[in-house]
């Protein structure tokens, strides 16, 4: 058997990497998928710069024969987390051998609540992906180009979690291949800020937080029932369209048509839950009275405001720079009262990953 300390790779020290990495929120959304991680259809998303993870990985030579980790969320050790992440750490050992020599203490701190429904498992497992890469790139593969070892990252994010694919890169990232676009891969998320209007990356987003309660359908029960949804097939249909008329849209910065594809995939999104079998509905009542004050006031004075949700009551209000003003008070006036205890995040879209470590 291979002496895990001394394999062909030589002795990794004790040493540490750390990175910062943001959440996302999906304009066309993943819901389904593929063994191996595939994605039924290609998805889209802007990073956001506040609602990030900072992770630390602390790593030494391996104790045991068997490697072991560590996880702590905010300085307190998590056991099923840590079962977790070995499971991941088990399943891209055939990639990344050196993880069998290592133990690990993995330090995160998310800057988000828990309870706001912003996708932690996005910025978790991207940052946990960088780290790992990065040390990768320190003893094994120091020439790497940047390209190459965000790619890589984002390869290895996705076998964490589908989304955090899309998370290391900042501004638009679009996860899947989508025909016409050479460089797209189910395996791996690409930016494509270059393709994009620059009003996109002045948006802001505005999370209302309607229930602060445990998401009622965890991520692979949602997916796994899009297996058996008889509306399925033409769903998939509909979220490939979706990203090549989106991807037309953002070249122009047409904030209409944007407007009409992102409110109408947040809504195919829940529609998705309401017709599987069991069926959930995830929207509470507040969640469609911000909706309708949404429609209405955009109604009244045009400013090119819209909504999205992820997978559960939250609302994201989506609105570019130069109506942050305006927003920020209809949102005060109008919308704090249906949230819970006036939790409102203001966020808006970042510059992706950083190295902190
Ligand atoms: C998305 N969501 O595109 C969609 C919209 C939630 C609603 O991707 O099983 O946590 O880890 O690959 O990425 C949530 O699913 O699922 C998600 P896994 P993930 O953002």
């Amino acid at each position: 058997m291979t002496d895990r300390k001394h394999n062909i790779f030589g002795v990794i020290p004790t040493d540490k990497v750390g990175w910062r990495s943001p959440s996302n929120i999906a304009l066309v959304k993943y819901w389904g998928k593929k063994s191996g991680q595939i994605p039924a259809n290609a998805s889209l998303s802007l990073s956001l710069k506040e609602s990030v993870s900072e992770t630390i990985i602390t790593f030494s030579p391996a104790k045991e024969k068997d490697f072991k980790i560590d996880f702590y969320l905010d300085n307190e050790i998590q056991e099923q987390f840590s079962k977790k992440i070995k499971t991941y750490l088990e399943s891209i050992l055939h990639s990344m051998p050196f993880i069998a020599q290592l133990d690990f203490k993995i330090e995160s701190k998310n800057t988000f609540p828990h309870s706001a429904g912003i996708a932690s498992s996005a910025s978790g497992m991207s940052a946990i992906a960088l780290c790992l890469c990065d040390i990768e790139r320190k003893y094994f593969d120091k020439d790497s180009s940047d390209e190459k070892f965000f790619q890589r990252a984002s390869y290895f994010a996705r076998l964490g979690s589908g989304s955090a694919a899309r998370s290391i890169y900042g501004g638009i990232s679009l996860w899947g291949e989508v025909e016409g676009i050479r460089s797209s891969s189910n395996k791996f998320a690409i930016n494509i800020d270059k393709d994009s209007d620059d009003i996109y990356k002045s948006f802001h987003d505005s999370i209302l937080i309607v229930d602060s309660s445990e998401k009622k359908v965890s991520s692979s029960l949602g997916h796994s029932l899009m297996t058996n949804n008889t509306y399925a097939t033409n769903r998939f249909l509909q979220a490939n369209e979706n990203i090549k008329t989106i991807l037309k849209i953002l070249k122009t910065g047409d904030l209409k048509s944007f407007i009409n594809i992102v409110e109408s995939e947040a809504l195919t999104l829940h529609s998705m839950m309401m017709t599987s079998n069991p069926y959930f509905i995830l929207m509470k009542p507040n969640t469609i009275s911000i909706i309708e004050k949404i429609w209405e006031f955009r109604k009244e004075t045009d400013v090119p405001v819209c909504f999205t949700l992820d997978a559960g009551p939250n609302v994201h209000i989506l609105y570019p720079d130069p109506f942050e003003q305006k927003v920020k008070s209809f949102i005060e006036s109008e919308l704090l009262k249906f949230t819970y205890n006036n939790v409102v995040i203001h966020d808006n879209v970042g510059n992706g990953p950083e190295k902190i470590v």
